[in-house]
């Protein structure tokens, strides 16, 4: 069976998941596209010889040639996408994040909750990148004892234009918060985001931030962003044990040998970076919901968890100090994910 698949915001990322569906993948098609930019949507279901393009994404949602809905529109406008998913009772991966606001992610979770099953994916990728989980594996089996300190560099060559302030955090640490909750198994409950010296070339930009996280057993998280550091996109961890420590390894493709020194390649920005974590990712939603079993990825749990650590960083750094995180309870819906 084809899985048929509606997608809400035809942009980067969106035509970026739709390549990956129609070149990489199997079992799915794109049959419906929706932009506020019908232009966009049009020119990009040109490529698309089965796509229906709609005028509203709630239009895509409710059509029956839709199974499943992929939203990647602006954050701002997720919620509504998810909710009418929800109400469809269609499965909806939504890229992150879940919704810009926790109150917004919150009528999510009680949505899905009174829905009584998962319906919803937050696109966190790097969960399904090869290096992280092997770097998960070796942390859940103890072979360098407990964790102790957690570090998550994530670097951008450069940013656009439009690119805030808090983006550092919302958009950009937002991964790593993810990947803290999902490499240590815990929650985070405070944050502190600490300025540097500003890199020259980040303009008005608090341009690296380094954040410091607690976990709620006492692990330290250190997170440094920096966006505008020109040698390329570069993705570092390190996890800090007991008795050892593992960290993602360099990916060289190639090794260069010139001019009497030895250099290799870094990716030039995250879909170089995640391809391969992308095509895991969206493969594995799609065969999950063709055989009928709910998607066990990052949950709307997931969602809410790193929108509040978002509020909490954004709010640290412009009171120069420490915040709590306080995420409330738990519906048991998402307790074996
Ligand atoms: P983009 O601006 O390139 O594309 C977004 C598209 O959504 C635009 O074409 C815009 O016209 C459309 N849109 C906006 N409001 C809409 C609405 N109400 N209905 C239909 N379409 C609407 O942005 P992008 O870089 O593709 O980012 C989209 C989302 O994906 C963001 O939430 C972003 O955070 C996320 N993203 C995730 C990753 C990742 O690494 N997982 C990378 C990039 C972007
Ligand atoms: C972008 O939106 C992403 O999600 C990328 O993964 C991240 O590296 C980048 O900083 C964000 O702007």
């Amino acid at each position: 069976m084809t899985l048929n698949i509606g997608v809400i915001g035809t942009g980067m990322i969106g035509q970026t998941h739709i390549r990956c569906i129609t070149q990489a993948l199997s079992g799915a098609a794109i049959a419906a596209v929706s932009d506020a930019n019908r232009d966009l949507a049009k020119e990009v279901a040109n490529d698309l010889p089965d796509a229906e393009v709609f005028d509203a994404g709630q239009e895509l949602i409710e059509s029956d040639h839709v199974d499943a809905v992929i939203v990647t529109s602006w954050g701002s406008t997720h919620e509504e996408f998810v909710l009418a998913s929800i109400a469809a009772g269609k499965p909806v991966f939504c890229e992150k994040p879940l919704a810009t606001e926790a109150a917004a992610c919150r009528r999510i979770i009680d949505a899905e909750v009174a829905h009584g099953s998962r319906l919803v994916q937050v696109g966190f990728m790097r969960r399904y990148d090869v290096a992280y989980r092997v770097l998960k594996t070796v942390v859940d089996s103890g072979e360098i004892g407990a964790p102790l300190i957690y570090y998550s560099g994530h670097r951008n060559p450069e940013v656009p234009g439009s690119y805030t302030r808090e983006m550092a955090i919302v958009d950009t640490a937002v991964h790593d918060f993810d990947m803290a909750r999902w490499l240590l198994g815990e929650e985070l409950v405070g944050i502190r985001v600490l300025p540097a010296k500003r890199n020259s070339r980040g303009g008005e930009l608090l341009d690296p931030l380094l954040m410091i996280l607690e976990s709620e057993s006492g692990v330290l998280v250190n997170v440094e962003t920096s966006v505008n550091i020109a040698y390329g996109y570069d993705i570092r961890g390190e996890v800090v044990g007991e008795t050892g420590t593992a960290s993602l390894a360099d990916r060289n493709l190639v090794d260069i040998r010139s001019a009497g020194a030895r250099s290799g390649r870094i990716p030039a920005d995250w879909r170089e970076r995640f391809v391969g974590a992308f095509d895991t990712e969206l493969q594995e939603w799609i065969d999950a919901i063709a055989s009928g079993v709910a998607p066990t990825g990052p949950n709307s749990w997931d969602g809410y968890a790193a929108t509040v650590v978002c509020d909490a960083g954004v709010e640290s750094l412009a009171a120069g100090d420490r915040v709590a995180i306080a995420l409330g309870t738990k519906p048991a819906l998402y307790d074996s994910h």
